[in-house]
């Protein structure tokens, strides 16, 4: 009998910081697809290829990260985890909670998040709580509660949840025999481009690459504190992943940017959208909106002549499009996209098809 693919602390045990000890909280993130972009690579004459986070057990990369926050949370007791989030980590925090008996409670910014995420996290049994603040109050008050209630914070501030998002970086020297010479990726909290850099970093130190990617991370423009070098009081995007004025790894991704001469860009909404039609239409990827900044990133440092020909790119893709799935019923004008509706005839909808005479 074949082997399934055994999530990513089992898989990277030798790697990872843990021990016989560490109970394995497990849903069997990771090993997700590396998937050629033909359509990006012409667009761009680099060698793109998407690592599609979306495939993971809730949807997005924050399951990497998860399965080692809830491990450890067990391992040293807890019984109750917290967390606030713009919608992902409280979908993952509250599927592995459950799948270790354990109560997350989370915070989310009221009306901000995607209903899909919301769904998740209420599916999975959390103690959902819709905060009257955005998501930056939201991480105040779970720092807050963690440090004075009995209760363990699964943010990316506990650096269990970047431990365990490097895995990334494995996975992808693993296909490519070698890091990239450029990656690609969302910037909310910047956690993942931290992680990104670090586990790149540990393949160079072992010898399993020869060199470390420029890390390029994008924010949204109306979102973008490490791009403007301030903290943004009310962030807005439609982007709701990454609607964050505050980033809890802010110092970290700096030290990641100038380790790797890597780069922070801001884009503009109507930009991340046009990448998300760009990515399901022609690279038949769906993403969420915050997913797509990598795209529109890799199209602007392209078109800017950043991007040299034939340089390996590796975008990583962080959320499931049918986490957020509206966006993709709104046209390029801004109208709603509105299927044909045909009656039940076949030559009448060979017709509407353009299939010519039978
Ligand atoms: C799809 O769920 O912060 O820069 O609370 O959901 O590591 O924060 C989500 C972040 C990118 C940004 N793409 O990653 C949360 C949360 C998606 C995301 C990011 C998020 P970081």
């Amino acid at each position: 009998m074949a082997q399934q693919w055994r999530g990513v602390l089992r898989e990277y045990a030798d790697r990872l910081n843990i021990t016989d000890a560490t109970p394995i909280v497990t849903l069997g993130e990771g090993g997700t697809p590396l998937i050629p972009a033909p359509a990006l690579s012409a667009r761009t004459g680099a060698k793109v290829w998407v690592k599609f986070e979306g495939m993971n057990p809730t949807g997005s990369f924050k399951d990497r990260g998860m399965t080692m926050a809830i491990s450890k949370a067990v391992e040293h007791g807890a019984k109750a985890v917290i967390c606030a989030s713009t919608g992902n980590t409280s979908a993952s925090a509250a599927a592995y909670a459950t799948h270790a008996g354990i109560t997350a409670a989370v915070l989310v910014p009221e009306g901000k998040i995607a209903m899909g995420k919301l769904s998740q996290a209420i599916a999975h049994n959390a103690e959902l709580l819709q905060v009257q603040g955005n998501f930056d109050d939201c991480l105040d008050i779970a720092r807050d509660l963690a440090a004075n209630y009995p209760v363990h914070l699964v943010n990316s501030v506990n650096p269990d949840r970047i431990e365990g998002q490097k895995t990334a970086a494995f996975e992808v020297v693993e296909v490519l025999g070698d890091a990239p010479d450029f990656h690609f990726i969302p910037v909310g909290n910047a956690g993942n481009y931290t992680a990104y850099t670090r586990g790149y970093t540990q393949d160079l130190e072992v010898g399993n690459a020869s060199r470390l990617p420029r890390m390029f991370g994008f924010q949204a423009e109306g979102s973008a504190p490490i791009v403007r070098g301030e903290i943004v009081r009310h962030p807005d995007t439609i982007a709701s992943a990454i609607r964050i004025g505050n980033p809890a790894s802010w110092k970290l991704a700096l030290e990641a940017r100038d380790a790797t001469d890597g780069y922070f860009g801001a884009i503009p909404d109507a930009q991340i959208l046009e990448a998300h039609r760009i990515l399901s239409a022609e690279v038949g990827i769906f993403v969420e909106p915050a997913s797509a900044i990598s795209v529109a990133g890799l199209l602007e440092r392209s078109e800017a002549g950043q991007i040299p020909a034939g340089a390996t790119v590796v975008l990583t893709v962080t959320g499931h499009g049918l986490k957020d799935p509206q966006w993709a019923l709104r046209a390029a004008d801004g109208s709603d996209v509105k299927p044909t509706v045909v009656p039940v005839d076949t030559a009448q909808i060979a017709g509407v098809l353009g299939l010519g005479a039978a």
